[in-house]
């Protein structure tokens, strides 16, 4: 029996697209799911079958690698990290607090920078140059690819494009960045709101619809939600952070303390790599800072 991908649920079906024939089929869940307790996800591999009605069954669930709750899809692997270079200019700081909860996700980064267009020619766009070369440098050097994007002129299109296939892949980052317009780009024929339309419409920006994959040409699937949406510590241990840190998380077997918090101990390896210029230091304040909004959030409970 063929196999496919749930891309969409909804009202009781479920849209699967068939690995072989590339259609998507409306399908029902076999009752033994709700027996079980099992429900199926958009993103599960499943196994279905078509009836006779035109219709389809989805016979079997395949093992799922993970499942994200927020949006609620199985089997993401990938998080794409969009954030704009004007309009907003980049944050850091935000940027590594995305990146605290999708490293806590387990889930490959992959850091998209937008509107690299609208750049202006003066000396204000000059300094945003220098900060977004200086941002690549430093996550590249942490372990994440980098991408220079523009949407509206098809810089980095193509790229992105071939690093999304394989993946289940969420786009997350502020509402206004240019999520909506990438995967746009990436999708020709697609057509997301971004936010000039919805404005126009008079709706909020934040319009909670059904979760559905998309398929880019060239394999892979994107959700059309933004992920992590929610952004505070509630649901991290006090350890998880300096984890969630890639390069602390390399260098913490060399702290002389288990469970070592990088901020006052002796010997510790992230404080020494620091004093010598080895951890940057906006990653190291940021991390400071996650730490006391965290304390800071535990008190109140
Ligand atoms: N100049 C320029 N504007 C962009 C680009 N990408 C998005 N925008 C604009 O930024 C605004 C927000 O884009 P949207 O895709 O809705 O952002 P989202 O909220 O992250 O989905 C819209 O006005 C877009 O036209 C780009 O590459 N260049
Ligand atoms: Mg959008
Ligand atoms: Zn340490």
């Amino acid at each position: 029996m063929p196999t496919g991908t749930i891309m969409k649920a909804l009202s009781g079906y479920y849209y699967v697209k068939g690995d072989d024939s590339g259609e998507t089929l409306q399908c029902r869940a076999r009752g033994i799911f709700k027996k079980r307790g099992q429900s199926p996800l958009v993103g599960d591999r499943v196994i279905f079958e078509e009836t006779e009605n035109g219709e389809g069954t989805v016979d079997e669930i395949l093992p799922r690698d993970s499942a994200l709750i927020r949006p609620p899809v199985a089997n993401v692997d990938l998080a794409v990290l969009v954030f704009s270079v004007v309009r907003p200019e980049l944050n850091i700081q935000l940027l590594d607090k995305f990146l605290v909860h999708i490293e806590h996700e387990r889930l490959d980064a992959l850091l998209v920078f937008t509107k690299l267009d609208r750049i202006p020619d003066d000396e204000d766009g000059e300094r945003i140059r220098r900060d977004v070369e200086a941002a690549r440098e430093l996550y590249e050097s942490i372990g994440y690819d980098v991408l220079l994007t523009s949407a509206h002129q098809g810089e980095g299109i193509e790229e992105l494009r071939q690093r999304l296939a394989g993946h289940i892949a969420v786009f997350a980052g502020q509402s206004g960045v240019g999520k909506s317009s990438l995967v746009n780009a990436l999708v020709p024929g697609l057509t997301l709101e971004t936010a000039e339309i919805s404005d126009k419409l008079g709706r909020g920006k934040h319009t909670t619809r059904h979760v559905e994959l998309v398929s880019v040409n060239g394999g892979g699937i994107v959700a059309d939600t933004p992920g992590f949406s929610q952004l505070d510590f509630a649901e991290l241990g006090i350890d998880e952070i300096g984890s969630c840190f890639r390069e602390f998380r390399r260098l913490a077997d060399g702290c002389k303390f288990r469970g070592c918090s990088h901020t006052h101990e002796p010997n510790c390896a992230v404080q020494d790599a620091f004093g010598r210029g080895e951890v940057s230091a906006s990653r190291y304040e940021n991390y400071k800072s996650f730490m006391t909004e965290w304390k800071e959030i535990k008190r109140r409970y």
